[in-house]
């Protein structure tokens, strides 16, 4: 009861327009809450009912309040502040960036972790969040403009406590995320949450490992605290007065319709080229320095076909889609090891060659912002279920648009399967700084001749290599097809070499 008078005392040094604007409600709720439990407690009392369970209640309840009456207390003290939110440096050498869609307009409220907009570079799409509770005060770009990296992209007015204001501006991407946010190991498993969240758990005696993150990776928020002591009261609290504009996940973008629709009216349209398409430009560019060693082979995968209609229906109990993609990365991984000049770069001198240790084995992927190649890293490390995993995670991001700087680089040897829209046969061209691709065609079932002469039903794929031909040779490139066909061809063969 003292403890409850103290805070009441606290909260009435808030002036009414405060409490109205920053949680008069909760308040309302927690002081309502808490005065039931201590009418339960009564009630017990006078029923002589054993009440440890109620004091409990009634200390969480209690503290809960004070949480809140320093938090508000706190806002009342500290002075508005405007901060410009600039976009920071994403890397890669990255210096502007177009804003591909506003999750925020002015007058909006943000809290901490909330999406801003979404950002496309010439190497990823982006997310940017708010590192700041407050009022988005001013938009510095529309949808469509290029963003400079270093200069303001929003105002937002805070209402935080200093320390909060003096935190560095963020660029977020999936990846980039976990580095940013502290990380706390428990039991194996990580969780994320900034100081400021860790520091409120920590006063309300709250383990994080307990508490079910909300935000993006399961990221815990000052919300997800509230609603946990919430729950330990009974209290109910009010719906947050920032849920309007909670991480979208950007819905697949559709095409360009507006420059197709006034081509199909007979108007010439011209438009700047802007992200993905820019950095094609550029990553092609620099391809064409690099002399194309082409070879086609053919491939009999009727044993892999009868294999991968097997293992699906178990790699479906594991909640995965197995397609023909995971042997044929997997089989190349095999072949890179016997064959590690295909795994490496060439520097812009051509005076050292780098052999990779890493086998990332990059996907030529049809997303919906257009071909990107995201990568399967570590292809060396994995089996084939976990080969699948990765890459139909990597195409659900694909397909949501949401591709990270980090599943777009760092690739080593790529693939590209265009029989998957049904082309039979590609010239593929690599992708600086790796030294070979691999195209693969349709699998189509065509008449061959079997061991006896006769003919038979088989499925057959086109696969075409294309190698740098400054440090790769035919005979090179010849023998790692044959290996990683042979592989293919004899899919069991592949089990000797798992680890
Ligand atoms: N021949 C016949 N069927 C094929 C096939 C092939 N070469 N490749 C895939 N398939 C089948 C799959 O097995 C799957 O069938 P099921 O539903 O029966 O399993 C179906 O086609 C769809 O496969 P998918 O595309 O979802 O998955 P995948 O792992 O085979 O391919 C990916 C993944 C990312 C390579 C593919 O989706 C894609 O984007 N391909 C386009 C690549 C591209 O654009 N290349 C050009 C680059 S240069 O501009």
């Amino acid at each position: 009861m003292l403890m409850l008078a103290q805070n009441s005392e606290c909260t009435s040094t808030l002036t009414v327009a405060r409490l109205a604007q920053h949680g008069g409600k909760l308040i309302h709720q927690y002081r309502r809450r808490c005065l039931s439990v201590q009418e339960e407690r009564s009630l017990a009392t006078l029923r002589l009912l054993p009440t440890p369970t109620l004091d409990r209640k009634l200390q969480v309840c209690s503290r809960s309040f004070q949480m809140l009456g320093r938090t508000l207390h706190g806002s009342a003290a500290c002075h508005r502040a405007v901060v410009q939110f600039k976009l920071s440096d994403i890397g890669e050498g990255i210096t502007e960036v177009t804003v591909k869609e506003w999750y925020v307009k002015e007058g909006d409220r943000v809290s901490q972790f909330d999406s801003i907009c979404e950002v496309q570079s010439d190497k990823a799409s982006v997310t940017i969040t708010s590192r700041y509770d407050g009022v988005v005060t001013k938009l510095y770009y529309d949808t469509d403009d290029i963003a400079l990296v270093g200069k303001p992209l929003v105002d937002i007015e805070t209402e935080s406590t200093s320390d909060v204001i003096q935190e560095e501006d963020v660029v977020e991407t999936p990846a980039m995320a976990r580095e940013e946010h502290t990380h706390q190991e428990i039991k194996g498993l990580k969780t994320q949450a900034t100081p400021a969240v860790r520091r409120l758990a920590m006063e309300n005696n709250i383990k994080l490992s307990e508490v079910v993150g909300s935000g993006k990776d399961g990221r815990i928020l000052k919300e997800d605290i509230l609603n946990f002591l919430a729950k330990q009261t009974g209290a109910i609290l009010p719906p947050s007065p920032f849920g309007e504009i909670r991480t979208p996940s950007p819905a697949p973008k559709p095409p360009p319709l507006a420059a197709s629709l006034r081509v199909l009216a007979g108007k010439d349209v011209t438009e700047p080229l802007k992200g993905f398409q820019k950095a094609m430009v550029k990553s092609m560019m620099a391809a064409l320095s690099i002399p194309h060693l082409g070879l086609c082979e053919q491939v009999e995968l009727s044993r892999l076909v009868a294999l991968r209609a097997e293992l699906r229906t178990e790699a479906r109990g594991h909640g995965l889609k197995l397609s023909y993609m995971p042997f044929f990365i997997k089989a190349a991984s095999l072949c890179l090891t016997r064959f590690p000049i295909l795994n490496a770069s060439l520097d812009e001198s051509c005076q050292n060659i780098t052999y990779k240790a890493s086998h990332n084995i990059g996907v030529a992927m049809d997303t919906s912002l257009g071909l990107l190649v995201p990568t399967v890293k570590n292809v060396q490390l994995l089996s084939i279920l976990e080969v699948a995993q990765e890459l139909n995670r990597l195409q659900e991001l694909g397909a949501a648009g949401q591709l990270g700087t980090a599943d777009l680089s760092g690739g080593t040897f790529s693939l590209s399967n265009i029989g998957s829209i049904g082309g039979t046969y590609a010239k593929p061209v690599i992708l600086p700084p790796e030294v070979a691709i691999g195209a693969l065609g349709k699998i189509q079932v065509l008449p061959r001749f079997d061991v006896s002469g006769h003919v038979t039903r088989a499925h057959i794929m086109n696969v075409s290599w294309s190698a740098d031909h400054r440090i790769i040779d035919g005979a090179t490139m010849c023998r790692f097809s044959n290996m990683w066909r042979d592989f293919l061809q004899n899919p069991a063969s592949m089990l000797l070499h798992l680890k």
